[in-house]
């Protein structure tokens, strides 16, 4: 088993009662499909789901983790079935070239838009600064400059720079969303039982 993979394992393993529902989107060429294949590589039993009508990749990547894959942008008409992928999520992966300055407005417009979602209210969110490789990229801090991430106020989010083809930073990215998932998690519970008690 990859190192990736069985790291997921163990960082996610508490979530067996509770499998972790995660998506992941972005521009794209920002570097998903790169990250899962880089998480999926050594496994053969990963299971791929393509969705028809909707270029969504649902893989179950470990027993207690999933990730529902897409690209935004550019599909205005397609945006209301995204309420069907949203429900239910726990964590939201935003993925990000942080080397091509020219869409960074495209992608912020998109993330604004997925953090307005009625479904997606309150979940953690980590942005991948994905291709830190590039010369020129932009730092971190930068990219969350860019972004307007200082505006969120409403969930945790944090930024973590990556090169998803070299691995790099994706231990790191599971490793946080695991601790954000897992106070969501506890927190979104509190809160219905005070709903309800
Ligand atoms: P997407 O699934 O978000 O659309 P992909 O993006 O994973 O298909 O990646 C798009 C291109 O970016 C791919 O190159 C891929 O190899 C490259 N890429 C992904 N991550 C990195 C990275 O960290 N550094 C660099 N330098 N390139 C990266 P191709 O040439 O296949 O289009
Ligand atoms: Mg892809």
């Amino acid at each position: 088993m990859g190192k990736i993979l069985s790291r997921l394992q163990e960082i996610f393993g508490e979530f067996h009662l509770t499998p972790a529902r995660l998506i992941m989107v972005g521009l794209d060429g920002a570097g998903k499909t790169t990250i899962l294949y880089k998480i999926k590589l050594d496994d053969e039993d990963i299971e791929t789901l393509p969705t028809v009508g909707f270029n969504v990749e649902t893989v179950t990547v470990c027993k207690n983790v999933t990730f529902t894959v897409w690209d935004v942008g550019g599909q205005e008409k397609l945006r209301r079935l995204w309420s069907m992928y949203f429900k239910g999520s726990h964590g939201i992966l935003f993925v990000v070239d942080s080397s091509d300055k020219e869409r960074m407005t495209e992608a912020r417009d998109e993330l604004q838009k997925i953090c307005k979602a009625e479904e997606l209210k309150g979940v953690p969110m980590i942005v991948i600064a994905n291709k830190q490789d590039v010369k020129g990229a932009m730092s971190t801090s930068k990219v969350a400059d860019w972004l307007n991430l200082g505006k969120i106020k409403d969930r945790y989010w944090c930024v973590q720079g990556a090169c998803a083809t070299r691995g790099e930073g994706l231990i790191e990215s599971m490793t946080t969303m695991a601790t954000l998932v897992k106070n969501y998690k506890k927190n979104s519970s509190k809160w219905k039982k005070s709903n309800y008690i």
